[in-house]
């Protein structure tokens, strides 16, 4: 053995953990065993040596003296978050004993997994746990909160999550960031396209916010929430009625064009820009610029469809490049994720046949505060690890009062004590991605890497795979697929004669290159699309039957009783969700959690810069620090970042979102909800 955890000092490859696009190559330097450095790696194509502030500063989130060493039992109130050390043994024997317990009494269906991908490591985020909680028979967790809605949409119109290579997209003449704020959340696009400005690209930002990303654009259109399928369908109609479209393309490659030509007649730039606010020239202006540019791309963003009707936008804004026909050109086309493109064996990495045949009820993620209130039969236990729902997940308040709940039994695995964990009965320490083995998949460039322990793991820390053998063994479960190694794992993802992008990449080719890219054929064509009719689907005949139009459609947002304001609560640059968050430095550098609002609604109001106001509706309230100007519409409200809780201040921006559900995909709505704003002191 001489693996890196091994070695002292030295400088390893590794890679970023992080939930985001750009899932960056490191470099990660070490000094007497411990991290002093993490840089971008310059040999990877993609990161070419940059990595983002928050990940630069990393290291010290690894040792922070705050991080969990040890398991904890609660020894207080539910949520007075008292706790005493405990060791694994009883804190897995603990939660083995309870579970055998309630599968007893109450069936295992009373046990609910909850997860995401605060590590999107796939052995971590969807691997060993997902072979337990089957074999355990626990109730199905539907994973709906980042970016369901939106996928479905792309999905009805492409087939599968695949679209433009970004390494290709260095050659692209325009670039439309669509509810993306790519500056903080995909900076290698930007990058990229900044690259390409200096060839003579134009860079368009189409956002209800003027942040970073909307301040280097060319052309900044700001555009009102919720709105975006109409501003697509608006440019369409331009494109046709002006004939900038691609008869050719269209007659080849697409499905229902004819029928597309006569359903945006009604979509002139007049009727479309009452609607988004955009003004018809600008419009027009817009579609004249596209049809024109050539390649051009756009990138689809995660912020068009937290709306109620999310799926329907991405949907018709992935029609677009169909009707210019980008998709044949390099460079260009449409980024919305590009998971499909590294597809990997999950049935051999999840082993859904651990069921036995068993059909678990199943919840939406997105409604855990009513699944916790109002489930009968209620669920019991909820085991939570690699997501922090008390912060991160919509109608706040609700899932708080869920996990005070005295009779439900709560563990949290996770590397800090976060709000989520001060509710727990019992805690478990996290490793850290770092003090772990696994592989990455993009879902945006198309390289897959591989992870292997830099360091040994904090404290008493343990990764998920190791939580989840350990409590197969105290659960008496005897199949050999729970107590596989990681490396055993990531062999069994990998070999997936499915999936001919990555024949050649395994367990031991990437263990010599560290990360590897998906050999992919030419994006798209001449080949089969996975829709029903093998073409791209601007008529939708499985969306009719499923209930949509099966045409773009533009609808408006819900209403949500007659607050004046619509919210738009985004991630901030310095925190990923809420991981960061109760990081110092991080918090230094967002300062306050703002909330920007218009001059003209500043002034209606009697708010000023600078002023902390009361942002309230009927599920919570907020007091925010006025951002007053000309960053959002009138009658638009923006707050940026996922605060930890802090003293007494009340910044938890989830208290004020809704928990409905997407028009597909069961997905969230973050940024569908109303408030209203007034000065603080003032009464409701
Ligand atoms: N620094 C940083 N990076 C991150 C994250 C983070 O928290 N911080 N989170 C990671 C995760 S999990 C995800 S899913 C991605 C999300 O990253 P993005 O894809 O950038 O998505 P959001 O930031 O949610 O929203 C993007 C933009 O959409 C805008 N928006 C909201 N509603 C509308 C609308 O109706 N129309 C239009 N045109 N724009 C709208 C918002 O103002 C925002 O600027 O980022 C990942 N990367
Ligand atoms: N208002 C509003 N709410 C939002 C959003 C928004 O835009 N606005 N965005 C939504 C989106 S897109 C997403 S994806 C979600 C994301 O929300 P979450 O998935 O909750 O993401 P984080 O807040 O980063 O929390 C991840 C947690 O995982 C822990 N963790 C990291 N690595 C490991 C590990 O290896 N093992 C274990 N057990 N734990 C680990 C971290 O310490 C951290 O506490 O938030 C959603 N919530
Ligand atoms: S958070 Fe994103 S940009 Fe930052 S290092 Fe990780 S993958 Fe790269
Ligand atoms: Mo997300």
């Amino acid at each position: 053995m001489n693996s890196a955890a091994e070695q002292p000092n030295g400088v390893f490859k590794s890679v970023c953990s992080l939930d985001c696009p750009d899932q960056c190559g490191l470099l990660v330097t070490k000094k007497d065993g411990k991290i002093v450095k993490i840089q971008g790696d310059p040999d990877h194509p993609v990161t070419s040596g940059n990595i983002c502030n928050k990940v630069r500063h990393m290291a010290e989130r690894i040792y922070d003296e705050k991080r969990l060493t040890a398991p904890l039992k609660r020894i207080g109130e539910k949520g007075e978050a008292k706790f005493a050390p405990i060791s694994w043994e009883e804190a897995i024997n603990t939660i083995s004993a309870r579970w055998k317990e309630l599968i007893a009494e109450e069936g295992a269906e009373s046990i609910l997994p909850y997860s995401f991908y605060g590590n999107m490591g796939k052995l971590a985020a969807e691997g060993m746990d997902r072979r337990f909680f089957h074999r355990l028979g626990a109730s199905h967790l539907e994973r709906t909160i980042c970016s369901k809605a939106g996928s479905e949409g792309y999905n009805y119109t492409m087939g599968e999550g695949a679209g433009t290579d970004p390494e290709e997209t260095i050659h692209a003449k325009l670039f439309i960031f669509w509810g993306i704020n790519a500056v903080s959340t995909n900076m290698h696009q930007v990058m990229i396209a900044q690259k390409a400005r200096k060839k003579g690209a134009k860079i368009v930002v189409i956002d209800v916010h003027k942040n970073q990303t909307g301040r280097l654009a060319d052309w900044f259109i700001p555009i009102r929430p919720g709105t975006d399928a109409a501003l697509a369908l608006g440019i369409m109609h331009v494109l046709f009625d002006e004939n900038l479209h691609d008869e050719a393309f269209l007659t080849e490659y697409t499905e229902g064009s004819e029928e597309l030509k006569a359903h945006i007649k009604q979509y002139d730039p007049e009727t479309v820009s009452v609607i988004t606010g955009v003004k018809a020239d600008n419009i027009r202006r817009l579609a004249r610029m596209y049809g024109e540019a050539s390649p051009s791309l756009i990138r689809i963003g995660n912020g068009i469809q937290h709306h109620d009707n999310g799926g329907m936008i991405v949907r018709t804004v992935a029609c677009l490049p169909a009707v210019t026909g980008q998709w044949l050109n390099t460079g260009g086309g449409a980024i919305k994720h590009n998971s499909a493109v590294l597809n990997y064996n999950r049935q051999a990495l999840q082993r859904p046949d651990l069921l036995y045949g068993r059909k678990p009820r199943s919840f939406n993620m997105n409604r855990l505060g009513s699944v916790l209130l109002e489930t009968n039969p209620p669920v019991r236990s909820l085991f939570i690890y690699g997501t922090n729902p008390a912060v991160v997940a919509p109608e706040a308040n609700k899932v708080r009062k869920g996990l005070l709940r005295e009779d439900l039994f709560t563990i949290v695995h996770d590397l800090f004590l976060t709000e989520t964990a001060k509710y727990a009965d019992i805690v478990l320490p996290a490793a850290s991605a770092f003090e772990s083995t696994d592989f990455y998949t993009s879902y945006w460039h198309h390289f897959i890497q591989l992870q292997k322990p830099v360091i040994e793991p904090y404290g008493d820390s343990k990764s998920n795979t190791e939580v989840f053998r350990l409590l197969a063994g105290a659960m008496g479960f005897t199949e050999r697929e729970l107590q596989d190694s990681d490396e055993e794992l990531i062999r069994q993802a990998l070999d997936c004669p499915d999936n001919p992008y990555i024949e050649d990449i395994d367990y031991d080719s990437l263990s010599r290159h560290s990360f590897m890219r998906a050999k992919r054929k030419k994006p798209l064509f001449p080949g089969k699309l996975k829709t029903p009719s093998g073409k791209i689907e601007l008529y939708s005949e499985k969306m009719k039957q499923e209930g949509y139009p099966a045409l773009p459609t533009h609808s408006p947002l819900k209403s949500d009783d007659d607050f004046p304001f619509l919210f738009v609560p985004g991630p901030n640059h310095n925190f990923l969700n809420s991981t960061f968050s109760n990081n110092e430095k991080h918090v230094k550098l967002e300062k306050a959690p703002k909330l920007f609002i218009h001059t003209e609604d500043a002034a209606r109001l009697d708010i000023e810069d600078g002023e902390t106001v009361r942002v309230w509706n009927h599920r919570g309230e907020c007091e925010l620090t006025a951002s007053v100007g000309e960053q959002v519409l009138p009658g638009v409200a923006v707050s940026q970042g996922l605060w930890a809780d802090m003293d007494d201040k009340k910044q938890l921006v989830n208290s004020l979102t809704p928990d409905r559900l997407a028009d597909m995909g069961g997905g969230a709505v973050f940024f569908s909800g109303k408030v209203q704003i007034e000065k603080l002191g003032k009464q409701k």
